[in-house]
């Protein structure tokens, strides 16, 4: 047995309540290694004369990546206190495994060699939003979705698509623009609006705030975005703010009030400044995002700082009934910052989402006590590297998605960000060199995968564009311009991911078949008690795939329509297009 693999550390992705009476814990082994886990445990204060009365229950495997399996097991726990350890068997050996270390038999004189789950309690648990996991996003760039009032176009406004975005044009975008096009996004299915920054702003993107209390001119007014928020409300659509904490604009006014007055400022200390005078560009002496020097960063330590943009976070809730903060460089801001904010936002509306951009892993972040959720970036580099660049094989990708999601708590993995671009990468379709239906098996994945998917505007219409500015062009309204064939295609899939339980968040995954020769991937996702196959075929070849259905399974469903599926001694053979995919309901 390869003891060195062998992991496990009690909170966090290995042990933690899925609610308020049932733990959730999972044990990492060598791949292949173990045919066994039992786990054991049992209360911490059950004894008797003859010692620990645990008890002992089989671990299911619930996946392997590349080096590991992962073991699972949601243990109901009627005092939501447990001491535990596992029990590991393999054809040679029978071993079991604490928190001191490996024995030979399970110690019994002592829980203290056991790994502990000391109470659940409910404040504890990890809870998002519940809306969120029957959410279908999608993220608007208002400078470039429409413009609907020109009354308000900053100065040198070009004409709506008559140019490609750069770094510095504007094109118009407002609310007024969004506001005309509901019912398109409707249509679409969509029931959840990401807005990057919308607040004053000097650039076209707006992440260089001036005023964090008010609107854009060149998007509208408080009125204006009233009547939008109450607009998407009354469609069911959910709306979501960027809240860019992590630095200010250069012209934001505690800034200039340092430029002018240095270190008599009575903001000098809501920056990092390393010495004065200060001085900005091209090496500025104060901390920036990045090296960008018109964006100082702040320093949310400082009481007054935090203060401040607790109130601009209440604010927006209070007056406007948004629903959700996607948080601009969320892991720059420090921890305590993210704290705060979480319970000031959680005691003014419990139902707002808080979405952090992290593109690593988030584990720190995700504790219950910060964010409800990342953008998962990391599923987007896998699928892109798996469909669109052929950089890694359907093996390699599931391995990836399995690592991502066993880094992670289920509660957590329910909620997740997903995405395939953004206004800060290429867009999908030229990742895919403009090969629509690798484009499609993308969204399949997107819109048949756990956690909350979010379509970046233009995306549905077949738009392209490489990464900033590139993927900002001006979204295209002319219905001759767009791609109604994968638009077409898009809704149904929404319509699926909004409609069938295996489709949606809380459905677990199961890698069913991932392969090297064909590059072929079958998951299999359920829900109550609703199984639906995923097949995923991204060769140039039309491949057959067969897989077996348990016996108690009567009725194979055809969800896309037109596949063709045949079902020959308990076997379901599928065939599949090239560079397509299946859909396949067992009931
Ligand atoms: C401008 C230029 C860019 C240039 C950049 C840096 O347009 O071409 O590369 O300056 O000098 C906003 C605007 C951008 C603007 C930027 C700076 O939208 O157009 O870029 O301000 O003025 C990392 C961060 C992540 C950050 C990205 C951009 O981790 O938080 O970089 N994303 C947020 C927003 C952006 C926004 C800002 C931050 C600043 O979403 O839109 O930019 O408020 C890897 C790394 C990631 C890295 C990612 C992208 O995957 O793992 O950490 O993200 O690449 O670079």
């Amino acid at each position: 047995m390869f003891k060195e693999a062998i992991y496990h550390r009690p909170k966090n992705n290995y042990a933690y309540a899925y609610s308020k009476d049932s733990l959730h814990i999972r044990l990492r082994t060598k791949k292949n290694d173990l045919v066994q886990v039992d786990l054991i445990y049992a209360d911490p204060y059950n004894w008797d004369d003859t010692g620990w009365l645990f008890e002992q229950k089989a671990m299911r495997l619930e996946a392997s990546d590349q080096l590991f399996d992962y073991w699972m097991i949601d243990v109901t726990v009627p005092y939501r206190r447990l001491r535990y350890g596992f029990k590991l068997s393999n054809e040679e050996e029978i071993i079991y495994y604490t928190e001191k270390g490996f024995y030979d038999k399970a110690p019994t004189d002592d829980t203290a060699y056991y790994f502990c789950f000391p109470f659940i309690n409910p404040i504890d648990i990890f809870q998002a939003p519940e809306w969120v996991k029957h959410t279908v996003w999608y993220q608007i760039f208002p400078e470039r979705f429409a413009n609907g009032d020109s009354s308000i176009n900053p100065i040198n406004t070009l004409p709506w698509g008559s140019t490609k975005a750069t770094p510095t044009n504007f094109f118009g975008g407002d609310f007024a623009g969004i506001l005309q096009h509901i019912d398109y996004l409707v249509d679409l299915g969509i029931n959840g609006i990401y807005f990057t920054p919308i607040f004053k702003a000097a650039s076209n993107h707006k992440y260089d705030t001036i005023d964090y209390m008010e609107i854009d001119p060149q998007f509208g007014d408080k009125d204006t975005f009233r009547k939008l928020v109450n607009a998407c409300h009354e469609k069911g659509i959910k709306v979501m703010l960027d809240a860019v904490f992590n630095h200010s604009g250069y012209y934001f006014e505690p800034f200039q009030d340092v430029l002018r007055h240095q270190e008599k400022s009575a903001y000098k200390d809501w920056f990092h400044i390393r010495e004065f005078p200060v001085t900005p560009g091209p090496k500025p002496n104060y901390d920036t995002f990045a090296f960008v020097d018109y964006m100082p960063k702040l320093n949310t330590e400082n009481p007054e700082v935090k203060d401040y943009f607790l109130k601009v976070a209440r604010y927006w809730i209070e007056e406007f009934n948004i629903d959700g903060w996607r948080l601009d460089v969320a892991n720059e801001v420090d921890h305590q910052f993210w704290r705060d904010f979480r319970r000031e936002i959680k005691a003014t509306n419990p139902g707002v989402y808080i979405l952090g951009e992290i593109w690593h892993d988030s584990m720190p972040w995700l504790q219950g006590d910060q964010f409800d959720a990342v953008m998962n970036y990391p599923f987007t580099i896998a699928a892109l590297d798996y469909i669109a660049k052929q950089k890694i094989n359907a093996q390699e990708f599931a391995n990836q998605l399995t690592e991502v999601l066993c880094s992670y708590p289920n509660n957590v993995n329910e909620v997740t960000f997903n995405l395939l671009g953004s206004h800060d990468t290429a867009r999908v379709l030229t990742v895919c060199q403009d090969d629509k239906e690798k484009a499609k098996l993308l969204y399949f994945l997107l819109l048949s995968s756990k956690g909350t998917p979010c379509i970046y505007y233009g995306e549905e219409i077949g738009m392209s564009g490489e990464n900033d500015p590139g993927c900002r062009d001006c979204m295209i309204w002319e219905e001759e311009k767009q791609d109604v064939d994968f638009k077409a295609f898009m809704k149904k899939m929404i319509h699926l991911r909004k409609t069938e339980a295996a489709f949606g968040s809380e459905a677990s995954l199961e890698v069913v078949e991932a392969t090297i020769e064909s590059n072929h991937l079958i998951y299999a996702r359920e829900h109550n008690n609703e199984r639906i196959y995923f097949m995923v075929n991204p060769s140039k070849q039309p491949i057959s795939v067969s897989f077996p259905v348990r016996a108690d399974r009567k009725q194979v469903k055809d969800v896309w329509n037109k596949q063709k599926i045949a079902v020959i001694d308990g076997n379901v053979k599928v065939d599949i297009p090239a560079v397509g995919f299946g859909v396949v309901k067992v009931d």
